[in-house]
């Protein structure tokens, strides 16, 4: 049998000497385990004579704590050293620049109606779309449309294969079935019989025969519609100038109100706004020319009717305006068909930051 110092030297020595939890737990084993040298000097304290027992079983539980001890000290060292090992491994540069990926841009379309509804919006207008594909009916009819008007005919209207109840189908020319469509909402209509305005604006894509350097088969428009029981000219032509110098960015900008025609408002005014040109390029702002930005006029007492509305009782404005149009007069874009070219390069020169929202009060586009 060793004897006591040897197993202490050697114990102690092949703690010391474990770098890892596992050297460190067989060092334990082959000390204080079952069959551990220190253990088995347990086992012989039976055997010793009484007058020694007691001073060697206190000798040998020493022991047993001091291994104990150096167990525990040289554990928590072995676990220092391999956290600072994977601190080391797994450090992060948080002072690298990030990878430069290039943000991609909104197109100048989605942009624009997205300012022109802010305005609106905080004028109290609310947001409504429709579909693209519109029966006759809500398309033309509801709207005043006589039966020979010229947007009826072939030329203007893309046809689609009649509906199952043979009412012909179209693709919208304008974004007005969709005004006429709230009109007739019963729950529109219970909040106008409950004293309620209705204010709405309405976005969205447009379709015509037209393909030339000034127009696109697809378009956009912008439409709004004000009724209730007292809107009159005066509200229209303040709520359209108010739009113009907050859209346009400019505020003492002159805005004209030039009497017009359109088969669903009646008086119809198209609203111009002042600008000038030097060495071809367009200044917005008092000046010796005029833009046309918009038409409006007040609701004709037939679309009243047509959508469930008693003329008697209601009555309102309502305007519309190209998108494209604006968007090439605001932001100098110089030729309309580019707006659907998808070419990169462009869209990256007259593209906007997603993280800029237009508002009123953060600035409509930066
Ligand atoms: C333009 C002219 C306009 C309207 C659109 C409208 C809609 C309903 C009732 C009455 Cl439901 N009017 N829309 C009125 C006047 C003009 O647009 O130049 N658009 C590009």
């Amino acid at each position: 049998m060793d004897d006591l110092s040897t197993i202490r030297s050697e114990t102690l020595a092949a703690v010391a000497a474990a770098t890892d939890a596992r050297a460190l737990d067989a060092a334990r084993v082959a000390a204080l385990g079952k069959n551990g040298r220190v253990t088995g000097l347990m086992k012989t304290l039976g055997a010793l004579p009484p007058d020694e027992r007691k001073a060697f079983g206190q000798t040998v539980n020493t022991l047993k704590d001091e291994i104990a001890a150096a167990l525990d000290a040289r554990k928590a060292d072995i676990d220092r050293a391999s956290l600072a090992a994977r601190l080391e491994a797994e450090r992060l540069d948080v002072s690298l620049p990030v990878r430069p990926e290039r943000m991609g841009t909104l197109h100048p379309i989605g942009q624009t109606i997205d300012e022109i509804c802010a305005v609106f919006g905080e004028m109290g207008f609310v947001w409504a779309e429709g579909p693209d594909i519109e029966d006759d009916w809500h398309n033309f009819e509801a709207l005043n449309f006589p039966p020979d008007h010229p947007a009826r005919q072939m030329q203007d209207t893309f046809f689609l294969p009649p509906r199952a109840d043979g009412m012909p189908m179209v693709l919208r020319t304008h974004t007005s079935p969709v005004q006429a469509r709230t009109m007739l909402d019963k729950r529109v209509q219970k909040m106008l019989a409950d004293g309620g305005s209705l204010r709405v604006i309405v976005p969205g894509r447009t379709f015509r025969t037209d393909s030339d350097q000034t127009h696109t088969p697809m378009f956009h428009q912008v439409e709004g519609l004000v009724i209730d029981r007292t809107t009159h000219m005066g509200h229209l032509k303040g709520c359209l100038t108010d739009f113009c110098r907050a859209f346009f960015e400019v505020d003492d900008v002159p805005v004209r109100f030039r009497p017009s025609y359109f088969p669903f408002t009646e008086p119809s005014a198209e609203v111009d706004i002042g600008c000038s040109w030097k060495g071809g390029e367009l200044r917005i702002g008092a000046g010796d020319s005029w833009l046309e930005i918009l038409g409006s006029g007040m609701v004709h007492p037939n679309v009243l009717r047509h959508c469930g509305l008693d003329p008697e009782i209601y009555q309102g404005f309502a305007f519309g305006m190209g998108i494209e149009r604006v968007a090439m007069l605001k932001y100098g874009v110089p030729d309309l068909r580019t707006f659907f070219d998808s070419d990169l390069r462009w869209l990256r020169h007259y593209g906007f930051s997603a993280l800029d929202v237009p508002s009123l009060t953060g600035g409509l586009s930066r």
